[in-house]
């Protein structure tokens, strides 16, 4: 049996969008992700997140479900829109009573909740009125919603997350258009991100300077796939190195070195906005932890004609061309239903990396888990792959402890099916199977061997 450290904290995570449907209910203003999903062939089926899981009614039995699970900590996102519907101004008391009783009743059944801020539905205004991501104008915006959420929560909130992946805001956002708001643009990206950096820096200033003096840390989620050199050479170990600085040095570096990495520099030139000094002091250091969403790996190399990079999946969209990196698959690796390379040595790997670059921080591993082909209830109830990537990528989360890597704790992605963003309810990530027809929700195979895993605290 292979121990975790006695602390070690075991959870589930889900986002607003992905689950709560309810969008004209309480107050809530409209996102980009209702505008996005209302667009011609944007989302797979036409599917959208108006109704999703449903678990703005039904949030009671999913804690129970947690609770039978045994989870220690809940991940879950804020609405932006449900705390300020047109993202600005006074605060919507029933968007907040919504929350309240969420986090009660999570507390009331010993599950730590922890609440990301931002998981990318952005109010709808702030995006046709204000220009989103792409305006410094949002900077003081988020800062101000975060505050209503501090003072709102912070009394029960012992970890906070400013922003889920930011890379895929602004990649997928404003790089490829595969996400809301949909832009494609290789300048757009750079800018969005900037602001995104910046969003998450004042939030962080606005909660220290409250301090609520609970013990409370706060942070911010990057997410992140390991890039193994496709051969050897020296050529193809750079390739590798800058996809990981392209990758997560773009929003780590500037928090835990204090600035965007020297390679992004050069290679993205005068597209790479400018942090001045007093923007780079008040990020360095403005994260408590290292939150990271893992999901896959691909082979890097240097370019050249005879390899062709598969188009997009979880490789680098729109950025391609700056980083100067192919991507590739090993044959040998087995794929998800997302396509996405099960490669759990590369967790192990990666881990190590931000270990070493950012000098040894606390890591959380906020989101890691797998979509599986399940049209019937029979094959969800059998995920044995789901089980296999689960036991995989935790038993490299082991090793890369033995390996004096400071990783605290594991969300699996996700505690149910849910609206899977551009691949709508196809791609199921679910420990727990969800009926959209009848809301009803299951334990899958899965679950029921994590809950063993988190009730013995071992693999
Ligand atoms: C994450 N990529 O999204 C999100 O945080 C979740 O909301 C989502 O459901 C989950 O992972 C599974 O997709 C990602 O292209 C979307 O590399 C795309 C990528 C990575 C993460």
């Amino acid at each position: 049996m292979n121990k975790f450290p006695n602390d070690f904290v075991w959870g589930t995570a889900t986002s607003s969008y992905q689950i709560e449907g309810a969008v004209n209910e309480g107050g809530r203003g409209r996102s980009i992700w209702d505008l996005f999903c209302e667009q011609p062939n944007k989302i797979l089926n036409s599917d959208s997140g108006s109704t999703a899981c449903n678990h703005y009614y039904l949030f009671e039995d999913d804690v129970k479900l947690m609770a039978d699970l045994g989870i220690k900590a809940y991940r879950f996102s804020i609405a932006w829109p449900r705390i300020q519907p047109s993202g600005e101004g006074e605060p919507n008391l029933a968007g907040i009573s919504f929350y309240n009783k969420l986090i009660d009743c999570l507390i009331d059944n010993d599950i730590e909740p922890w609440i990301t801020l931002y998981h990318w539905d952005l109010p709808e205004d702030l995006y046709l009125r204000h220009q989103g991501w792409l305006s410094s104008s949002i900077v003081d915006k988020f800062g101000e919603y975060a505050r209503i959420c501090f003072e709102s929560f912070g009394d029960r909130i012992k970890h906070w997350i400013t922003l889920n992946e930011p890379w895929c805001s602004a990649v997928l956002g404003y790089g490829n258009g595969h996400h809301a708001p949909g832009h494609i643009s290789n300048t757009e990206p750079y800018i969005a991100a900037h602001n995104l950096l910046l969003s998450h820096a004042r939030a962080v200033e606005v909660y220290r300077d409250l301090s609520l003096n609970n013990d409370g840390v706060i942070g911010i989620t990057n997410n992140c796939d390991y890039r193994f050199p496709l051969t050897q050479t020296e050529e193809d170990i750079n390739a590798a190195e800058r996809s990981l600085e392209f990758f997560i040095g773009w929003f780590a570096d500037p928090i835990w070195k204090g600035d965007y990495p020297q390679i992004m520099k050069e290679l993205v030139g005068n597209r790479l906005p400018k942090f001045t000094e007093d923007e780079k002091k008040l990020i360095l250091g403005s994260s408590d932890f290292f939150g990271l969403n893992h999901y896959s790996s691909m082979l890097a190399s240097e370019p050249n004609e005879g390899i062709q990079p598969r188009e997009n999946i979880a490789g680098n969209g729109g950025m391609f061309e700056d980083q100067l990196v192919h991507l590739s698959d090993d044959p040998n690796w087995k794929k998800t239903h997302m396509e996405w390379n099960v490669v759990p040595e590369g967790c192990k790997e990666l881990l190590k990396w931000i270990d070493k670059r950012y000098n040894k921080p606390t890591i959380y591993i906020t989101e890691n888990g797998c979509a599986q082909d399940e049209p019937t209830l029979e094959a969800a109830q059998n995920d044995d792959d789901r089980i296999q990537f689960f036991e995989g990528y935790i038993n490299a989360c082991y090793e890369a402890i033995q390996d004096d890597v400071n990783l605290k704790g594991y969300f699996a992605w996700s505690l149910m099916d849910n609206f899977e963003w551009a691949w709508g309810y196809d791609r199921r990530f679910g420990l727990c199977r969800v009926d959209f027809n009848t809301f009803e929700r299951s334990l899958k195979k899965s679950a029921h061997w994590y809950k063993e895993v988190i009730k013995n605290n071992s693999i």
